[in-house]
């Protein structure tokens, strides 16, 4: 399997974020993709490059003034005399003008960012235009005739909507994964997110679209980030009524109730029976792992890409979560040699 990586992704590093009540450094930080291309070039796989993508790609699946957002946030920063992260301090809630953008660089920030666990620093939109250009490139490689590809992204992009940030996460490389494998002629696309929080970005972008299935497998938000979606009653509108399945699972989940979970997620998608797959591939499910509660141990993840494989279709793999940094490259090569086994 070809993996997709940019160094690029180190270009985002040095913020912090509200965790819990306090600001800690980021626990989504460089050495994750470090330790995961460790494991993938170990496993024998092919790293390449990712191509670049015109802006087009991007407004495919994200808003023209969110991207320029992203593109410009950290240099007007720095025109204000201001250096080192950002973090958004207020948001339109309940009560409040939800759809208004103030014109300042801190109400637009809270506009388009739903937490404060998301900093932005001077290198952010390099690293994540290059994470989604792997994506992309990923994708293409599919499209192209690889029966399966691996994009190595950092930072994230599940949480990631149309038009906002959040959960370390700024554009959707997934979405835009799935995107492009509808652009290049296949017809129904399904995204699997296996990460431990609920894809509410993904969810968002392909909420009214009956040619693009979303299913995900996650922590419950009634007790877990991102709290405000991913219940099991959304299941899409419009068009896409029908067309989300969220499975969610309580904290301290083992292996045998995944499992279960699993099988439900793998009949959603066989019923589907789309032309390709998209899995976004988030291995916080990990019993290690330092924000999350799931009891997954290292033998599991090549039973999940055992299962994957299953499905029998052109899949590409985009790299989502995953903090316990020791262990990510074991689990993530884990579950691409069990899909490849
Ligand atoms: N008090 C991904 O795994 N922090 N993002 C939650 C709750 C945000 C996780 C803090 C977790 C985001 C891609
Ligand atoms: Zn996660």
């Amino acid at each position: 399997m070809k993996v997709v990586h940019s160094p690029l992704h180190a270009r985002h590093d040095g913020g912090k974020e509200l965790h819990r009540g306090e600001l800690v450094p980021c626990f989504e930080m460089p050495v994750r993709a470090d330790y995961i291309l460790k494991a993938v070039e170990r496993a024998g796989f092919e790293v390449l490059e990712p191509r670049t993508f015109p802006q087009e790609s991007l407004l495919r699946v994200h808003d023209a003034g969110f991207v320029e957002f992203l593109r410009t946030a950290h240099d007007e920063w720095r025109a204000l005399g201001k250096q080192g992260f950002m973090l958004p301090s207020g948001f339109p809630a309940r009560g409040l003008r939800r759809d208004y953008i103030p014109s300042g660089i801190n109400g637009r920030m809270g506009y388009y960012a739903f937490d404060a666990s998301t900093p932005i620093v001077e290198g952010t939109w390099e690293a994540a235009l290059a994470a989604a250009h792997c994506a992309l490139t990923a994708a293409a490689l599919v499209a192209e005739g690889e029966k399966s590809a691996y994009a190595l992204c950092r930072p994230p992009g599940h949480h990631a909507g149309h038009s906002l940030y959040g959960g370390y996460c700024f554009l959707n490389n997934a979405a835009l994964a799935a995107q492009h494998l509808r652009d290049r002629g296949f017809a129904r696309v399904a995204v699997l997110d296996v990460d431990y929080h609920h894809g509410n970005g993904t969810q968002d972008i392909f909420w009214e679209r009956s040619d693009v299935l979303f299913v995900s497998i996650h922590a419950t938000p009634e007790t877990e980030y991102p709290y405000f979606l991913g219940y099991a009653d959304e299941r899409g509108a419009g068009a896409g009524e029908g067309y989300t399945l969220n499975l969610p699972l309580p904290r301290g989940t083992v292996w045998k109730e995944y499992s279960t979970a699993l099988d439900a997620a793998m009949d959603a998608l066989a019923t589907f029976s789309p032309d390709a797959l998209v899995v976004s591939l988030g291995v916080d499910t990990y019993e290690g792992d330092p924000i999350s509660a799931f009891k997954l141990a290292q033998e599991h993840y090549p039973l999940i890409g055992q299962r994957l494989a299953g499905l029998k279709r052109p899949t590409v793999f985009v790299q989502e979560g995953g903090y316990a940094v020791d262990e990510i490259g074991t689990n993530v090569a884990g579950v691409l040699e069990g899909f490849l086994r």
